[in-house]
This record gives C-alpha cells, structure tokens and sequence, in this order.
C-alpha cells in the first residue's frame, strides 16, 4: 500500500505498512482500484458530455459516493470496496458501449477481475507510485485533483441527500478525473485544473449552503449546554444535518436526549433543528478523542460522515454508521428507497443502555454565527474597524487531529489581541471553543461560523466586509490560520486558492502529496506559509495591515 492523502501520514511521508488512520493494506488496496476504475470510467464519460450527452444522475452518484468512501476517516469495511468496485465496472461497460470509439487510457480499457484476490493482484497498477517515472510535479498535481475531488464529494453527497445538486459540480467529477489520466497534459495545465478544483470547491459549498440554509433556515446564534443530562440518549455525529433530522423527528416523545457530537455542534444554530427540546446539547470534543469519549458510553452513536476511527470492543456495538460509512462488524442504517431512514435500532440501543446517571452542572458556549448572522452585525464590525475598536479579524478553522503541534491553535487563538475577532470554522476549534474570549465592540470575539463546508460563510463575510471598505479580501485587516487533516481540507484551501486569498498560514505539517515545485509556486503565487510560531505568525499577521 502507499497512502499520503492526509496530515497524519506515516513520517510525513506515506502509509506503506498499515494507515496510521487503521486502513489495512487490503482496504488501501481497494481503494486504488476503486479510484482507477474511477478514472476509466470518466474517460468515457467525458467523451460522452463533449458531445453533449448528460451523464445519468444514478452513475454521478455513483462517483460521488465511491470518492467519499475513499477520503480519510470513512470506510474501513472490505466487502463494501468489493461491492463498489463490482458495480464501477457495470458502469463502465455501459459507457464504453455509448462511447465513441478511439484510443483511451489504461484505466477506460482494463476490466475488473471478478473476484477479491484478483482485484487485489490488480490494484498494483492503480497505485500512485506505480509509474515510478512520472514527473513528480505532474504526480503531486494530479492528486491535488483528486484529494480536492474527494472534499468535493463529501459536501456534494451532503447537499445531494436534501435535494439539491450543481450541474457544474457534477460534470466536474468526470472532467477532472479524465485529467489525472491525461498524458498530454502539462503541468501548467494542471496547475489550471487544481484551481478549477477550487472554483468547483466554492460551487459545492454555495450549494450546500444554499441547501442547508433553505431547509433549515439560516443559522443565528444560540447557546448550547456542553454537559451531560441524566436519561438515554443518542450521539450524532459527522456532518449530516439531515440525519440529525430524522434521528430527532424518530426519537419525538420517547425520553431520549440527543446529543451532538464533532462537526456536529454548528447544528444547533439552525432553527429547524433546535427547535426540538430534545436536542440536549454537544457531547465530547474533536474526532480525535472518540475513543475516550466513546469508551462505555452507556448511550448509542450514530456516525452520520468522517472521522470514525477503530471502534473499541467497549463500544462497537453501540456504534451505528450510516452514508457511505463503515467498518466491519457495525451496523449500517441504509437509506429507504422514499428517502428516509429508519433508525429504530440505534433507538433501542439507547433505551437499553439507560444513559447518563446524573445530570453535570450546565455550561454554554455559542454557536451560529454563518454569513447570515454575523453580517447582520456588518455595520457594527465596519465602523468599529474604522475606529479601531477592532484591529484585526483571524479565521482560525480547520481540522483538528491528535499531533502535539496541534496546540499551536489553541496557543495562538489565547494570543489574539483582545481588540480582535476570530472567526472560527471545523473542528479545530475544540481546542478553544469552550475558553472566554469575552467581547469586543459588543460583539463576541469568538464567533463560530459553521462545520468546514462553511468556509464559504467565512469567504461571504470577508468579502461583504471588503466591499464595505470598497477594496477586496487581501487588502482587509485579516489573517487566515488553517489546520488541514484531511481532503475535505484540501478542497477547502483549493477553493480559498482560487479564490486570490494570499499569505494564508498552513499546518501543523504541510501535505505530503505537495511536490516542493509545487509548494515553491504557492508560495511565489499565493505567499501561503508554513505555521511557525504562534507569537512570530501572530506579530507578521498584525504588522502586514
Ligand atoms: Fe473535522 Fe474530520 Fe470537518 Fe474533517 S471531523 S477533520 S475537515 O473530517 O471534515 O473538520
Ligand atoms: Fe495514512 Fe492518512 Fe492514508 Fe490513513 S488516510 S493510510 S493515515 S495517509
């Protein structure tokens, strides 16, 4: 196996043995193959839309859901890559059946072996050292496509469940796939097509957004208790609103508290979710501590998205998945074929286990602060920047995961000057979301904007503030500090890439999958920089405006 697609790759290099995340050399394997057949199946298709036909809905879906399945975090079970890669090659032979005829890569023309053993004899040819002649930039940038394709995925999967889809979004898929095959292309043209990457992770995000925000309304700010209640209840976490939906719609008058948990928390502002009393609060911290904070949890989980890691004997059987998630030997809750679910299992579960004994003393923090909410507050925050009553506003956001050098966010959010914002965003704010920040010009200074698709909350913001000043996202007071973990990350700094955004700060490490040609042309292009210190970053941050 060889796996470089996340921040906590082995050495700062790549997973050869085993994934430090728990992927076996078998899954990584599947995986591979599971991407190539990806590929061949968009030299097709891609044929097939320059000549104007519209690729079926069910088979963008289909490359949807298998990228999802791949990114860090979401599935760990053989059979369901075995059940994918089976069907990737129906699909691929219907398109190679419409397809015009001519000359195709590698990946269109091989055919899936029909049985596990043999598709694992196969996967040596999909892996991305294989070709061990290839340009290292054109490696590096070809998986920059795909690492932001599969971010991409993940917040289209999240949009396409409540309906809404982009026909940009989905042509993309197919577009850009052909490209990680096409030799012809340079790398100037494929530093084109990582930021066409980032224009696609923008689209994908508006319309999550849009979706988000018309079924549940636009999130305002609202407390939530972050202590345990007595009585059963259900965890939620992940980063599905609409699972959330139906978890607290089933649990209606049952004596159950739900509880949400990781990416989840920003679910609280939306008013079509908090208006059910038994949305108790948030329960536990970041991804990275699931083990601890699951550990003989006497109530049940529903991992609804990324980051699952290995579910300890304590707790593997009140864990349930749901979406592409998995692992071997949990429970998956399928989707019913009227787009419900039924979660009466993970129900039982919870009144079986009897939850909490006692209820904690309560303590709040406040949620809800997307483009809607906080640019309610947009004259306030302009004329206190023209007076100076705020300095500075800092997006401190992004992933959180188990490194040490992770405390550097906690470090440098303590060390914002107090007559300064921080905006915040994904669960690295677990690292300082529950200490005071108090308030500044009558506005909270920390004020959190969303899960990681919420970037694009954040870039609305920024950009409706520039506009106030008449100038654009670079010349504000600003300061982008992000922590990228894994590929949802990726799409989220390709799109803030695409974007213009300039001297953004990156860690805790940088990408292993970043040839340093490529890192040299961010850095000449865009001024990104590596996190140094908290104190150097923070005075370079606040010298530059
Ligand atoms: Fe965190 Fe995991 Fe949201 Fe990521 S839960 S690390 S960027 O999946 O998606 O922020
Ligand atoms: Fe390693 Fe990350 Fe790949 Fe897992 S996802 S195998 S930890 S690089």
């Amino acid at each position: 196996m060889f796996c470089y697609q996340c921040e906590q790759t082995m050495g700062g290099k790549g997973c050869t043995k085993h994934g430090v995340c728990g992927k076996t050399p078998e899954i990584a394997n599947l995986q591979d193959l599971l991407i190539y057949q990806l590929k061949g199946i968009s030299c097709y298709a891609k044929q097939l839309i320059e000549k104007g036909e519209s690729i079926n809905k069910e088979i963008v879906k289909f490359v949807e859901n298998s990228l999802f399945t791949t990114l860090t975090n979401v599935n760990f079970d053989v059979e369901a890559h075995v059940e994918l890669l089976k069907e990737s090659q129906e699909i691929k032979e219907d398109l190679r059946a419409k397809a015009p005829t001519g000359t195709y890569s590698n990946e269109a023309t091989y055919n899936l072996s029909d049985n596990k053993e043999e598709m694992l004899k196969d996967s040596i040819k999909a892996g991305i050292m294989y070709d061990q002649d290839l340009d290292p930039d054109i490696r590096s940038l070809r998986w920059t496509v795909i690492y932001g394709l599969k971010g991409i995925s993940a917040y289209g999967h999240q949009a396409r469940y409540i309906n809404y889809h982009s026909e940009q979004v989905d042509r993309f898929y197919f577009i850009a796939l052909e490209a990680t095959t096409n030799d012809s292309l340079t790398v100037e043209d494929l530093i084109r097509m990582v930021m066409r990457t980032g224009e696609i992770s923008i689209e994908v995000m508006r319309i999550l957004d849009e979706a988000n925000t018309e079924t549940y309304e636009n999130p305002s700010a609202h407390k939530v208790n972050v202590k345990i209640k007595k009585g059963p209840f259900i965890v939620v976490s992940g980063h599905d609103l609409r699972d959330l939906e139906q978890v607290l719609k089933q649990t209606e008058g049952k004596g159950i508290n739900v509880y949400t948990h990781g990416e989840m928390l920003p679910c609280h502002g939306y008013p079509k979710l908090n208006k059910y009393k038994h949305l108790v609060g948030n329960y536990g911290s970041a991804w990275q501590n699931q083990q601890k904070e699951f550990n003989d949890i006497p109530g049940a989980i529903l991992m609804t998205t990324n980051c699952l890691m290995r579910p300890r004997e304590s707790y593997k059987d009140r864990i349930f998945t749901t979406n592409v998630v998995g692992w071997e030997g949990v429970k998956n809750i399928k989707l019913n074929e009227d787009g419900t679910k039924d979660f009466s299992s993970l129900i039982e579960k919870a009144l079986q286990l009897g939850g909490f004994k006692e209820d904690e003393e309560e303590k709040e923090i406040i949620v809800g602060f997307g483009h809607n909410e906080t640019l309610s507050n947009a004259e306030a925050i302009v004329n206190a920047i023209k007076k100076e009553d705020i300095k500075h506003l800092f997006v401190i956001g992004g992933c959180d995961g188990a490194k040490p050098g992770r405390n550097y966010y906690t470090e440098f959010a303590e060390k914002v000057p107090k007559d300064c914002i921080i905006l915040t965003l994904a669960c690295g704010k677990y690292r300082f979301n529950k200490l005071d920040f108090g308030t500044v010009a009558g506005l909270p200074r920390l004020l959190d904007v969303g899960q990681c698709n919420d970037v694009y909350s954040a870039v609305k913001i920024a950009s409706t503030l520039a506009d106030a000043f008449d100038t654009d996202i670079n010349s504000l007071p600003l300061t982008i500090v992000l922590s990228w973990y894994e590929q949802k990350a990726v799409a989220d700094l390709l799109a803030l890439l695409s974007l213009g955004v300039n001297g953004m700060y990156l860690g805790p490490t940088l990408p292993a999958f970043i040839s340093p040609n490529v890192l040299q042309y961010l850095v000449d292009t865009f001024s990104l920089k590596p996190i140094s210190t908290p104190d150097d970053d923070l005075k370079n941050s606040l010298q530059q405006h």
